[in-house]
């Protein structure tokens, strides 16, 4: 009798984790990931929202969001009622301490309103779970960009975003940023997901599922944030040294005040005579290979600094940006963010200082 009752629940948790884990993997995995959370100099309007598929804020994070407890509520009822059985046989049906009765119970073969109970229940059960699956993957996983919708394409690096923002109201055409997305609310944002190394996953829980961001393929996502705030994710698939410091950042305002940070993104890079020497040294030392400075330096290795001071943090969003962070940052990023793809540059105290001051021009 133990053994079959091990054996029976053993089975059952197969069954249930069988059932659980196709329609779930897409919504309900590495809800334990959650990103750091990073005090900001100059916060956005609305709440901080952590990365939490229970907290949708947005029609495709809800359609999953829904789909989950459906799952979870069908997987949980089979459970409980699997499970009950068995322990109600267990406890009932034990042999009693006096009973003489050895002989097995009587044996029931080939009943036809048995068979097709446990035959059909299981199959409508499969069937729902398919379907409301399918369908929501289908609604989610759109081909074509939703009408009006905003534009980006997204590039994962080793280990930061690149954001490309393309439409034809820009002057210029394109704004390039990097880890820290801004979107309008209550407007639909496609995004295109490249990869230029290996490959990542674009995941903020509380927009959308996961999309994976692959080397050499093109994927596409969407979502419409419904409230105004800071929306924080990261990337979800293993990318190495600084995976787990390849945070998401998407900032949801007002469509006013999101044109109004898209014209400033346009706009050129702030050219301070005063701190000259600092970009010359941003010139002529290795920076200016890797980093652009839209008119002064046009590297395409790392993070746009065209417009560094707009943003809260550095090194996606592992650093809040302020200045005694910057400078350490210049300094030695090994220290910050160990393992990632920018080297200290050696500068001595002055040279430091000088560049220090330049990119905090840079607004
Ligand atoms: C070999 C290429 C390379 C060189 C040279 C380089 N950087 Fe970087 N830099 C990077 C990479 C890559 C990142 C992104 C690191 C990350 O987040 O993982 C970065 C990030 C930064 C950031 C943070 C940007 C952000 O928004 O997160 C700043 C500021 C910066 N670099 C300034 C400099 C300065 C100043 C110099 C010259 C003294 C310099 N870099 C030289 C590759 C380089
Ligand atoms: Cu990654």
């Amino acid at each position: 009798m133990n053994r079959l009752f091990t054996g029976s629940f053993l089975a059952m948790c197969f069954v249930a984790l069988a059932l659980c884990a196709p329609a779930n993997a897409h919504a309900a995995t590495d809800i334990c990931s959650t990103s750091a959370v990073v005090t900001s100099t100059n916060a956005p309007n609305g709440p901080t929202i952590l990365p939490n598929i229970f907290d949708p804020h947005g029609p495709a994070a809800r359609m999953i969001h829904d789909l989950s407890w459906l799952v979870l509520g069908i997987c949980g009822g089979l459970f409980v009622v699997v499970e009950g059985m068995i322990f109600y046989g267990v406890i009932f049906y034990r042999r009693k301490k006096n009973d003489k009765n050895v002989a097995d119970p009587r044996q029931v073969y080939g009943s036809n309103p048995v068979e097709i109970a446990w035959t059909i229940i299981p199959l409508l059960i499969v069937f729902v779970l398919t379907l409301t699956t399918v369908r929501t993957i289908r609604a989610i996983e759109l081909t074509e960009a939703p009408e009006g919708a905003l534009q980006v394409v997204v590039i994962g690096h080793q280990w930061w975003w690149e954001f490309r923002y393309i439409d034809p109201s820009i002057p210029g055409g394109e704004v390039v940023v990097a880890n820290e997305l801004h979107v309008p609310i209550n407007r639909p944002v496609w995004l295109r997901l490249e990869s230029a190394d290996v490959i990542h996953s674009w995941w903020v829980p509380a927009l959308a599922g996961k999309m994976d961001v692959i080397p050499n393929h093109t994927n596409h996502t969407w979502f419409t944030a419904e409230t105004e705030g800071l929306y924080l994710g990261q990337c979800a698939e293993y990318c190495v040294n600084q995976h787990a410091g390849m945070l998401l950042r998407v900032i949801a305002s007002k469509p006013v005040d999101f044109d109004a940070w898209l014209q400033t993104q346009a706009a050129p890079a702030v050219n301070d005579m005063t701190v000259a020497m600092g970009r010359d040294i941003f010139q002529e030392y290795a920076c200016s290979n890797c980093h652009t400075v839209k008119g002064v330096s046009d590297g395409q290795f790392a993070p746009d600094l065209t417009h560094l001071m707009s943003r809260q943090t550095i090194a996606s969003g592992v650093a809040p940006l302020d200045p005694t962070t910057l400078r350490a940052w210049i300094e030695n990023p090994q220290a910050l963010k160990p393992g990632c793809n920018m080297p200290s540059l050696q500068l001595d105290t002055q040279e430091l200082n000088a560049v220090t001051a330049y990119l905090l021009t840079l607004r």
